[in-house]
């Protein structure tokens, strides 16, 4: 799965431990023979806010990975080893960081580690602050590399590998709360014909003018994410059909007196829009033809309109 960050919460091993946590926390997983420091090292990393889990047998430590999906692995080096050749293709696909505890600062010992795909070596004893600095800075490269895979390059919207996990997470919640939600569908009216006037480049630029513009004007909840070319979907989270009319209203009317321009001529873009209200009950598949139908509807009517 490309964004295990999102499929945390609340997870059980085989032996059906379970850990709770959060959305956006950090897992780290962390592989030690010696069990005080593995105590120790939990407690100290927790107090940054991630999720700690550790083990000092190397079978527990390849079930713990398999089935929670840490987000950086640390290992000493007795173990490093075994661990990294039979996980290998997992880490590097994921991109999982991989970090070595050695107790000796050796150069054979680090250029065996780094030879076997080590992101970081790191000597015992540990210094707590300089060990979550560099924890910290693996993490960071894995949430941008994650990121990097769900984000339309043109617009840097989401792309549609989001969709489906943001929207079972959305369901879940708005189902929970018992509150609605709204899903809407955009397609820009006329594209092919501003792609044929004016080019490529240009119907590019209006493109990522549009997703702008939904970045700025639409709250920091609402998801924003590319389909395919020119259409777009919208979830407006605790949004009932009747306020996303007006949302939706709102940016079809600052979009349409949008002024674009190329070369010296100038012309005006409107969009197409279908609104879907539901409880989050509903399979994303449907959600998505109940939001197209009333996006032909008004694509019938006329275009530079919305239907619910
Ligand atoms: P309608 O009002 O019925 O939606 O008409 P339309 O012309 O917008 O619809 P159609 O689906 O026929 O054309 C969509 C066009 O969008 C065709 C395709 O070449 C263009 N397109 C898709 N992706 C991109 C892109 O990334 N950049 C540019 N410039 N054009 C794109
Ligand atoms: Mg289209
Ligand atoms: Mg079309
Ligand atoms: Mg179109």
């Amino acid at each position: 799965p490309i964004h295990t960050l999102l499929q945390k919460n609340m997870k059980a091993d085989k032996n059906g431990d379970s850990f709770d946590i959060a959305d956006d926390q950090p897992l780290i997983l962390i592989i030690d023979e010696d069990v005080s420091f593995l105590i120790y090292l939990k407690a100290e990393l927790e107090k940054e806010g991630w999720a700690v889990i550790v083990t000092s047998t190397i079978d527990k430590a390849f079930s713990l990975f398999y089935d929670l999906h840490p987000d950086c692995v640390i290992a000493n080096n007795s173990y490093a080893m075994e661990f990294i050749t039979q996980v290998q293709d997992s880490l590097s696909s994921q991109l999982v960081p991989f970090i070595i505890l050695s107790s000796s600062n050796e150069k054979l010992e680090r250029m065996k580690s780094y030879q076997l795909g080590a992101d970081d070596f790191i000597v015992k004893p540990v210094e707590i602050d300089e060990l979550f600095v560099r924890i910290s800075r693996q993490l960071k490269k894995r949430k941008q590399f994650n990121e990097s895979l769900l984000k339309d390059e043109l617009t840097t919207v989401y792309n549609r590998k989001f969709l489906l996990d943001v929207y079972q997470r959305i369901c879940l919640e708005h189902v929970r709360n018992h509150a609605f939600f709204s899903l809407i569908m955009i397609d820009l009216d006329h594209f092919k014909k501003i792609n044929d006037t004016y080019g490529h480049l240009t119907g590019d630029k209006v493109l990522k003018e549009f997703a702008s513009m939904l970045k700025n004007e639409l709250s920091s909840q609402d998801v924003i994410i590319r389909f395919g070319g020119e259409e777009f979907i919208l979830i407006l989270p605790y949004t009932k059909a009747g306020a996303a009319e007006k949302i939706i209203g709102s940016l079809l009317q600052h979009f349409s007196e949008s002024l674009f321009s190329c070369d010296e001529e100038t012309f005006f873009v409107t969009f197409s829009a279908g609104i879907y209200e539901t409880d989050g009950s509903v399979r994303l598949e449907d959600a998505l033809k109940k939001a197209d139908s009333a996006l032909y509807s008004a694509k019938e009517k006329g275009r530079a309109r919305f239907e619910v």
